[in-house]
Formats: C-alpha cells, sequence, structure tokens
C-alpha cells in the first residue's frame, strides 16, 4: 500500500496541477493587460487625428477647434448629442464656399468622390476643412467620462442622435446654407428614388438653399446600362416643388461609364463631362 504522504506520483501531480494553475493565471493577465490597453488606445486616438489633418490645412487654430469640437459630445450619452450640440464648433470653422463649383450628392458616394478627386473642378462637403478632418472617423463620449472614444460608439441607425449622424447633419446643413451660384448635385439614376426624403441631401440640404445665393440647381443623374430611373422621375418632381423659390431646376441623365471616362481624361474640361 502505497505509503500516506508524498509519493513520486503525488508529487508530480501536484507539481503539474500548480504549473497549470500558474499558466492560466498568467495567461489572465496577459489578456486583461492587452484589452486594457487596447481600450486606452480606442479612447485617445481620435485627438491626434483630428488635429493633423486640421494643421495641414493651414486655416483655423486646431486646438481651440479640437476643444469646441469635442464639447459637442464628451460626457454625454452618446445618443443624445444633437446637430445644434456642433454649434460652437461649425461657427469657429466657418465653410469658405466656392460659388458655382459646389457638389452636392446622394447614394453616390463613390463616383463623386472619384470624380471630384481627379478632376478637382468642384467642392464637396468632404473637401472643406469641416468635412476632410472629420471624414471617414467615428467617436462618441459617454456620461461620467471626459474621454473621446472611437470604438464601442452607437451606429448610424442605432439612434439619431448620435455623435457622428448629428456632426454630418449639421456640417451638411451648413455647406448648404453657404452654397451660391450654380449648384451641382449627382443623384443615383440606378434606384426608385434617386431623391429620398429620408436622405441628407432631401431632408436638410435642399431645404437650406437660400434663393438668394444658390442660382441653379443642376441635377446630374448617374445611370448605368439597366436604366432604372430618370428624369421624370416622381421623386424628381418632388425635389422641383421642394426647391426654395426663385432656384432654377435642371436634369440631366448622364451615363456612369462618361463620368468615370471624363474623371480619368485630365485634358477635359469639367463643363465636358455631362
Ligand atoms: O450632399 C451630400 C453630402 O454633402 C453629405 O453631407 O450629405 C449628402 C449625402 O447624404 P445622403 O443624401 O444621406 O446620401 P447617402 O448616400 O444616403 O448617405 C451619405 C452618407 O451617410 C453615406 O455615405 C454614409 O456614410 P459612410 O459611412 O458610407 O461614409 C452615411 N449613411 C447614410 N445612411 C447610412 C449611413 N451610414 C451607415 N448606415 C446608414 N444607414
Amino acid at each position: 500500500m502505497e505509503q500516506e504522504g508524498f509519493g513520486p506520483g503525488k508529487r508530480r501531480r501536484r507539481c503539474c496541477f500548480i504549473v497549470s494553475v500558474l499558466a492560466v493565471l498568467l495567461l489572465i493577465v496577459i489578456l486583461a493587460l492587452a484589452l486594457g490597453l487596447s481600450m486606452r488606445e480606442e479612447t485617445n486616438e481620435l485627438e491626434p487625428i483630428f488635429l493633423s489633418r486640421c494643421k495641414q490645412l493651414k486655416e483655423y487654430d486646431c486646438q481651440q477647434a479640437w476643444e469646441l469640437f469635442q464639447q459637442a459630445y464628451v460626457n454625454r450619452d452618446p445618443c443624445n448629442v444633437s446637430m445644434e450640440a456642433y454649434d460652437p464648433f461649425i461657427t469657429a470653422t466657418a465653410i469658405r464656399p466656392q460659388c458655382n463649383r459646389m457638389m452636392f450628392w446622394s447614394k453616390t458616394k463613390y463616383v463623386v468622390h472619384e470624380f471630384t478627386e481627379k478632376k478637382n473642378c468642384f467642392q464637396t462637403l468632404e473637401d472643406t476643412v469641416l468635412g476632410s478632418v472629420l471624414d471617414g472617423l467615428t467617436w462618441c463620449g459617454k456620461e461620467g467620462s471626459f474621454e473621446t472614444f472611437s470604438s464601442g460608439c452607437p451606429a448610424w441607425m442605432d439612434c439619431a442622435n448620435n455623435p457622428v449622424r448629428s456632426f454630418w447633419n449639421r456640417a451638411s446643413a451648413a455647406f448648404a446654407d453657404v452654397a451660391c451660384g450654380n449648384v451641382t448635385a449627382m443623384l443615383n439614376g440606378s434606384i426608385a428614388t434617386p431623391f429620398d426624403s429620408s436622405s441628407i441631401f432631401a431632408s436638410i440640404e435642399v431645404k437650406n438653399f437660400k434663393s438668394s445665393k444658390v442660382k441653379n440647381l443642376d441635377i446630374v443623374l448617374i445611370t448605368q446600362k439597366n436604366f432604372v430611373t430618370n428624369c421624370t422621375n416622381q421623386s424628381l418632381q418632388t425635389l422641383k416643388t421642394q426647391l426654395p423659390e426663385g432656384i432654377i431646376y435642371n436634369c440631366k441623365e448622364v451615363p456612369e461609364t462618361q463620368i468615370k471616362q471624363c474623371s480619368g481624361d485630365s485634358e477635359k474640361a469639367c463643363g465636358a463631362c455631362w
């Protein structure tokens, strides 16, 4: 009968047990550190990006702009940040409109930006200081914290008054408010309602056009082979009725291939693209 106490077999088992416990504890510590690090990194990565993009533009006091920007959402419920919360920031970074070159869009983000980046004849909101500093980023705060978070934030559709959506709504209103001269808008001819009443273009921008500043609204309806809509589309007739009185409405169907070809042809002036 094996002697009570610690025979070699029992000692080995006990030793293996202790080593396994230590290994599990070490793993837990490593995971906790990694999580802590990642959380920390995700709580302060927006400010350096904001400041470096802003400083490249050499137009504003970027530190002041950052302070005003984060006041809109820091220490607030991320589903309770109104458009108006960004008013101080919007005022401090007033948009400098390029009359006759301003481009609006809806459901055509990639075609528009491929075109405006290659042809450099139009100014979209994303080309302004306001838009270029924040384009593609996400951010939010939370009650009881003075941190800016760049993850764990409400998605676009999670709640209407989230920090990112309210910012783009407010910035869009500001962009439309200063629109002037001949204004262009690229809409999507491959969908049944190119002028969607719930879109930012319809619900905010068209409503903020001023007939004292905007002369024309020229719609460029981007079409593909499987034409779905054209300029007689009902939603576009609605657009016409919603335009502030005095603004002349034009609409032209332009194949996406034509836009893309023109984008790539540096010899061709923008006006010849449609
Ligand atoms: O005139 C433009 C421009 O000035 C902009 O400020 O507003 C107008 C475009 O907004 P829109 O009319 O609502 O057009 P879209 O294409 O429906 O939406 C524009 C953008 O809002 C989308 O490109 C999304 O941005 P993202 O994340 O792809 O860079 C965003 N968006 C709209 N609906 C969304 C959404 N993002 C996520 N989920 C959704 N349901």
